[in-house]
């Protein structure tokens, strides 16, 4: 049903909070929610986007999204095709959630935090579940690597009092997209930070026809001290869209600052003579596991740019 105040020539501004194929969640700027579709073929929109929308002239939607404004950093993904997809746009942070349940998946976190080095995102690392015996011990070795490198780790439960009030500090003021693998529990913690949220849950998974409680697609929340945050669905694989592979090490901070000392300018860190990374890891200056998971993504990163030439 259309509001009879509404000019259907006149355009609005909104930010899509969740988006399904042609189908997307609006909210304008009093606040109010719109369920908009997409205008022609070609537009795409993610949620975060800074969309243009006009009333509907035809049953159905209530509006219409005519003109997505520019993106500034985004989160993207390579899909199943290998085409790249973005996931989120206008973010200022990621916060790449890990628990000790399901097994966690440290490669999956270094991707994460490589995509946010590469689109310029503020990144941080959440110990999720941390009431659960032996968290800790499962979890310790990478998180210490991580907070040695600079990336603030902090420790959350919704079980314990308290549990998310570092993450809370950390979320104020910033636009943060949750990730990690499915199961971690982003959609948990969103419950937890964001008042009457269930609501909100319910609303988006109904416009989508999915279940309630594997999320499929990303939603944006505004959080009561100030910023957003969106949850996205758990991936069991994610890649971010590569870059050339002498860039990859610009998505790992600790060998990107090495590099400045290898002997060769173009070093890939990996057999070369004088490599300054490689002599880093036998000494004990930077983990093995993230050497490793470097040289994981830059023969990813090869094969892509080979079959780009071909
Ligand atoms: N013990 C414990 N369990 C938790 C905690 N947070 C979430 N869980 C459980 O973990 C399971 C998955 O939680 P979700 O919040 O749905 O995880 P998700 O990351 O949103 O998963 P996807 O939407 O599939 O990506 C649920 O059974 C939660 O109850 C926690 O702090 N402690
Ligand atoms: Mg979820
Ligand atoms: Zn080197």
């Amino acid at each position: 049903m259309r509001s009879p105040t509404i000019d259907p020539q006149l355009l609005h501004a909104g930010r899509v909070v969740a988006s399904h194929g042609r189908d997307a969640l609006v909210v304008g700027e009093r606040g109010e929610r719109i369920h908009c579709r997409l205008h022609g073929r070609r537009l795409v929109v993610v949620c975060g986007d800074q969309v243009r929308w006009r009333a509907a002239r035809t049953e159905g939607g209530a509006g219409v999204i005519v003109e997505v404004l520019p993106q500034a950093r985004v989160l993207a993904r390579i899909s199943a095709r290998g085409d790249p997809e973005p996931v989120a746009a206008n973010l200022t942070q990621l916060v790449a959630i890990v628990a000790p349940l399901p097994a966690p998946d440290f490669g999956l976190c270094d991707r994460y935090l490589a995509a946010a080095e590469w689109s310029g995102l503020d990144a941080c690392v959440v110990a999720n579940k941390c009431d659960l015996d032996g968290a800790d011990t499962a979890l310790e070795a990478p998180l210490v690597d991580y907070a040695r490198i600079g990336y603030p780790v902090l420790r959350a439960s919704k079980r314990l009092a308290g549990g998310v009030d570092a993450l809370r500090a950390r979320l104020a003021g910033r636009v943060s997209v949750l990730v990690g693998q499915s199961g971690v529990g982003k959609s948990s913690l969103t419950n937890a930070l964001v008042p009457g949220v269930e609501a909100a849950v319910e609303e988006v998974s109904r416009a989508s026809e999915s279940g309630r409680h594997t999320t499929t697609t990303a939603s944006l929340y505004r959080l009561p001290a100030g910023g957003e945050l969106i949850d996205s669905p758990g991936a069991r694989d994610f890649s971010p869209p590569l870059p050339a592979p002498r860039d990859v090490a610009g998505g790992y901070r600790e060998i990107a600052a090495l590099a400045a000392d290898c002997r060769f300018r173009d070093c890939l860190h990996r057999r070369e003579p004088g490599c300054r990374v490689a002599a880093a890891a036998r000494e004990g200056g930077l983990a093995t596991r993230r050497l490793e998971s470097y040289r994981r993504l830059l023969a990813l990163a090869e094969e892509l740019a080979a079959r780009i030439r071909r």
